[in-house]
């Protein structure tokens, strides 16, 4: 059975008048918005019907400016989908494929089955400007078809933004024309010698991939028609081995590094000459000319000092050598102004000199950096770590097999707020909302990826979607694991049981 009570994450309003508009062979679906061709294509696919075009459609799609959110009515011959935008009819579509059940996530049909959409309204729209997830492809590559799939999975759960970490220690992944070695030597890492896995050696595995602009223009477009933006990440001045591996001028020492084949925090941080800023100005112009993104971000955490000296700090006209790691982000990030585009950082950024104007602050450690740049009226996207890492395991049991981090459940995920209780007035308006972040030091595959984003990604993405008044624990548990986890079956993604870890 399906009705309103499986959508997830929870509408706004539902009325339930009963009755059924029964799917068949002579079903029409039609409509100016584009999400009308994306629902058809998986409907098709899904269902075996045609769900033709026509002039007077069974089912019909409309724009209507004036409203908020969208609107969908079912009644017994027909239903009517009404959306204030191209983006608010695609979370329209996103619904309807929900309400015909868990079927309608397959791609390709199973068998005979009816089809059919319950009688009554739905009225929605999300909370939150920013709904997001980061995924981290620099500790580990994610074969492009990956990413692909992973947006429909954002997509599905009317997630908008995929935070792209493309660079770090460990692997560079994003092709640069003019400084080819940056994916040639710094797309690679040798294995590690130490053959076994904890919180900081890899798997001792050599490992490798990039992207190239192509690849990444295709990912890019493909999220835009589902309504997901992509904002890259290259991480300066720290996390940047790889680049330094690359090219060993961009660093301090006067030896040669390889891509880091260790995880955690490395002291191996770009230099501040005029050289090297000039270097990732060409990399920043690159990066936005394949990714419209108005926001990107530029790193900016975890950047050891004790290469820099105080004199380097003097030349630049600052009184101390963590400065320099605000100075070097406020060039990166005019730069990205002079382009009509906006830096985002992690929330070192606001400790170690004035921020640039129009900075969004990521606040990852807590919640306490991202309140403060509120206050102070920047724009803020809340990430805390303690709350939303998804990398970080599901449980203190032995045989989970992601062993670090506090333990995140997925009610702890659900029961987060983006507003914390101590903002209030005007500030709480700098909150665009919250990205869940995923970490891959040990997801090594897509595979892994699906064990540790889901069903927690589930949840989180209610709390960035659906009123917290109108957000209900139980409920939601309901939900999933009566519906939306045979959805995600249906998709084939290998989530991490609620029952317990699997044996692998
Ligand atoms: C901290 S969050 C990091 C990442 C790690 C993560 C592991 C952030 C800005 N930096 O480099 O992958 O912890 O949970």
């Amino acid at each position: 059975m399906s009705g309103f009570e499986t959508l997830l994450p929870r509408p706004s309003r539902v009325d339930a008048t009963g009755g059924r508009l029964p799917l068949d062979e002579n079903t029409t679906l039609d409509g100016d918005p584009a999400a009308v061709t994306w629902l058809r294509e998986v409907l098709v696919a899904a269902t075996g019907l045609p769900l033709r075009p026509a002039a007077d459609p069974t089912i019909r799609f409309r724009i209507v400016p004036w409203l908020n959110g969208h609107l969908i009515r079912v009644f017994p011959d027909g239903a009517l989908v009404e959306a204030q935008d191209e983006e608010a009819a695609f979370h329209a579509a996103q619904s309807v494929r929900q309400l015909l059940g868990p079927a309608a996530f397959r791609k390709a049909p199973i068998g005979d089955r009816n089809w059919w959409l319950p009688c009554g309204v739905v009225e929605d729209r999300p909370r939150f400007g920013w709904r997001g997830a980061l995924l981290d492809v620099a500790r580990h590559f994610m074969p492009k078809d990956g990413l692909l799939r992973f947006v429909d999975l954002l997509a599905a759960h009317k997630l908008n933004r995929l935070h792209l970490h493309l660079t770090d220690d460990q692997g560079w992944r994003f092709e640069v024309k003019r400084y080819p070695r940056l994916t040639e030597i710094g797309g690679w890492r040798e294995g590690s010698r130490v053959g076994v896995r904890t919180d900081d050696v890899t798997d001792g595995r050599p490992h490798g991939g990039f992207y190239t602009q192509d690849d990444l223009r295709e990912v890019v477009a493909y999220a835009a028609r589902r309504h997901v933006v992509v904002v890259p990440e290259i991480d300066i001045p720290g996390h940047s081995q790889s680049a330094i591996a690359a090219y060993p001028e961009l660093g301090n020492l006067d030896y040669p590094l390889p891509v880091w084949p260790l995880w955690g925090v490395n002291e191996n941080v770009l230099n501040t000459e005029d050289s090297t800023v000039d270097f990732y100005r060409h990399v920043f112009d690159e990066l936005v000319d394949v990714f419209p993104s108005e926001i990107i971000c530029v790193g900016g955490d975890e950047v050891p000092t004790v290469q820099w000296t105080p004199e380097q700090a003097q030349r630049r006209g600052l009184e101390t050598v963590p400065e320099l790691h605000g100075w070097f982000i406020r060039q990166i990030a005019e730069h990205l102004g002079t382009h009509g585009r906006r830096a985002m950082g992690w929330d070192e950024i606001a400790e170690v000199g004035p921020l640039p104007g129009g900075a969004v602050i990521a606040s990852w450690r807590g919640e306490r950096a991202g309140v403060a740049a509120a206050r102070a009226g920047f724009d803020v996207v809340m990430c805390p770590e303690q709350k939303v890492y998804l990398d970080h395991r599901e449980s203190d049991r032995r045989d989970e097999p992601i062993p670090v981090g506090t333990v995140h459940t997925v009610s702890d995920v659900y029961e987060y707020d983006p507003i914390p209780a101590d903002l209030t007035g005007d500030a709480v308006r700098r909150v665009l909302g919250a990205q869940a972040n995923v970490w891959t030091e040990h997801l090594d595959s897509p595979r892994r990826v699906d064990y540790a984003a889901f069903p927690r990604l589930s949840a989180f993405a209610e709390v960035v979607w659906t009123e917290r008044s109108n957000r209900d624990l139980a409920d939601f548990t309901r939900r999933l694991t009566e519906h939306h986890l045979p959805r995600l079956d249906a998709i084939g993604v290998e989530y991490r049981p609620l029952a317990g870890p699997h044996p692998w």
